[in-house]
């Protein structure tokens, strides 16, 4: 079962073949899912080789085969976890009860919505991202990118599997309309906000891997820990791969900010971009945009949707089979801080309502680790900046905050002071313009562009002039 069928069309370890509908309906939406993937995916190396991983078994490790493939060549399909004999519900009113392998008719239309939210998600950033490789600062982080699109494609095949295998027709349906959806359209985006921002620069790369597949990092874990063991096994699985787009965000933001100290100290006058460089303030600029709308993707403080799928096992917390005692979590309140008419109140809200809220600090003390190893980096460089995560209330779209003002720090300040703060804490048009302009693809093996630091060493133990991306086809 854990092995991956490469013969089938389709790569898969769910015993596809044995399934006829099933098969000819996911063979059906191939083509369509490749015309998509031609059109709005990567457009630049479309014919080169790319050093890529693929995965050939769903075993530990076994994901990780190297070698060179053109990114169309990849092989999307779908891969499970392997299946926890006697796996019980892990939380909500049924916890301890066995898991299911279909899905309830009374949770059917909650379970096809976060599924399908989910899986706008995985296109979305393709589409984002498709011409980052036109300007990318090596063949290493434009292989790290192509990466990240092609798993990305995978995923959106795990959730269509899902999809079209558990929720008939309704599910087909939803299925096309994946790949009909396209970031940023005015008539027809994305569902969710942070996937609909340009990410044309590789600055807004490294946030977005950094910021948004972080959150993806709790999404996914906290459908892990779901009643419907299918969704958990796949989402299991698209974990594992996680891991890398956000080590590709980290380091991604620690070279910048490293290379960004480097020319601050080189300048006579302190200034990074007299010296070519993306200067602290900027990169703390482009922290403060992503991260809040990536805090966004929790959804609201308190929330009745949140609370029905906890309490049907549909969505656990952070590790809630292995980190909580009690699966309940009725009779417990969480402190939620609200914001009328510039005056902060905290109440006691029911645990359950505030599950998103829950997530949310996982995820945000998880970004203050990587912060805090941000800030060691430039301490041990020598410059006296340091990088802030914004609090959670500013700059927000969603919730409690949405269409309110508050400052870096959480203070609620007057509408009429917002335009003039916030041109020093967002990007400008100018900042922009400014790192647009860094913005030149260099292609020779083993070199950098001159606003990022080198990684510390090169992928799956390669030299850093490996050909990563084979340039001449
Ligand atoms: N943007 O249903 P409600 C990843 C809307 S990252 C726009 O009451 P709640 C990845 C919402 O749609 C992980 N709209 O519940 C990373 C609804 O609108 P409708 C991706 C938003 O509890 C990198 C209304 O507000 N997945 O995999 O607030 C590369 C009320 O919402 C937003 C997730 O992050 C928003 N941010 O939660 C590739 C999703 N937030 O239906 C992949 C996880 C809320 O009334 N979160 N709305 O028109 C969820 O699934 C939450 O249930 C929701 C809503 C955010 C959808």
């Amino acid at each position: 079962m854990t092995s991956i069928n490469y013969d089938e069309k389709i790569p898969n370890n769910v015993d596809l073949s044995s399934n006829r509908r099933l098969k000819r309906a996911l063979e059906k939406w191939q083509p369509a899912y490749v015309d998509w993937w031609k059109s709005v995916g990567p457009q630049v190396f479309v014919d080169n080789d790319i050093y890529l991983r693929t995965a050939i078994s769903t075993e530990p490790g076994g994901w990780a085969h190297f070698g060179h493939t053109k990114m169309e060549d990849y092989r999307w399909g779908i891969f499970l976890d392997e299946k926890e004999e006697d796996r019980v519900i892990p939380g909500g009113d049924d916890a301890g009860k066995p898991v299911w392998q279909d899905v309830p008719g009374e949770h059917r239309n909650l379970l096809k919505r976060l599924i399908v939210v989910q899986a706008d998600t995985e296109p979305a950033s393709v589409e984002q991202q498709r011409w980052l490789a036109a300007v990318a600062p090596s063949l290493y982080d434009a292989r790290n990118l192509f990466q990240v699109n092609v798993e990305e494609g995978r995923h959106l095949w795990a959730m269509v599997y899902l999809l079209q295998a558990h929720f008939g027709r309704d599910g087909r349906d939803e299925a096309d309309e994946l790949l009909e959806r396209r970031s940023g359209d005015a008539d027809k985006p994305r569902i969710l906000d942070a996937f609909n921002q340009p990410c044309t620069d590789w600055l807004s790369f490294f946030c977005f891997t950094m910021f948004a597949d972080r959150d993806g990092k709790y999404q996914l874990a906290s459908l892990a820990e779901s009643a419907f063991d299918p969704l958990a096994r796949t989402c299991r699985f698209m974990l594992t791969e996680e891991a890398h787009h956000m080590f590709v965000g980290d380091t991604g933001m620690g070279r910048v900010l490293q290379r960004s100290a480097e020319l601050t100290l080189l300048d006579p006058n302190g200034d990074a971009r007299a010296q070519g460089g993306i200067d602290l303030q900027t990169v703390q600029k482009w922290v403060n945009y992503w991260f809040p709308y990536c805090l966004d993707l929790f959804g609201a403080e308190v929330s009745s949707n949140a609370a029905d799928a906890f309490a049907a096992g549909i969505k656990g917390r952070y590790r809630e089979a292995k980190k909580y005692d009690d699966h309940l979590a009725l009779d417990q309140f969480k402190t939620i801080t609200y914001a009328d008419k510039g005056v902060l109140d905290d109440r006691e809200i029911a645990l359950r309502l505030a599950m998103n809220e829950v997530l949310r600090d996982d995820y945000v003390d998880d970004c203050a680790k990587s912060v805090a190893r941000w800030n060691k980096l430039l301490e041990k460089s020598g410059v006296d900046f340091r990088i802030t995560l914004p609090h959670r209330r500013f700059f927000r779209r969603q919730g409690l905050y949405a269409d309110k003002h508050f400052d870096i720090a959480g203070a609620p300040m007057a509408a009429d002071k917002w335009d003039a703060y916030i041109e020093n804490c967002l990007p400008t048009d100018g900042d922009r313009a400014y790192v647009t302009s860094l913005m030149k693809p260099v292609y020779e093996p083993g070199k950098m562009a001159n606003w990022i630091a080198p990684p510390r060493r090169g992928i799956n133990g390669q030299a850093m002039d490996y050909d990563y991306v084979r340039t001449d086809g």
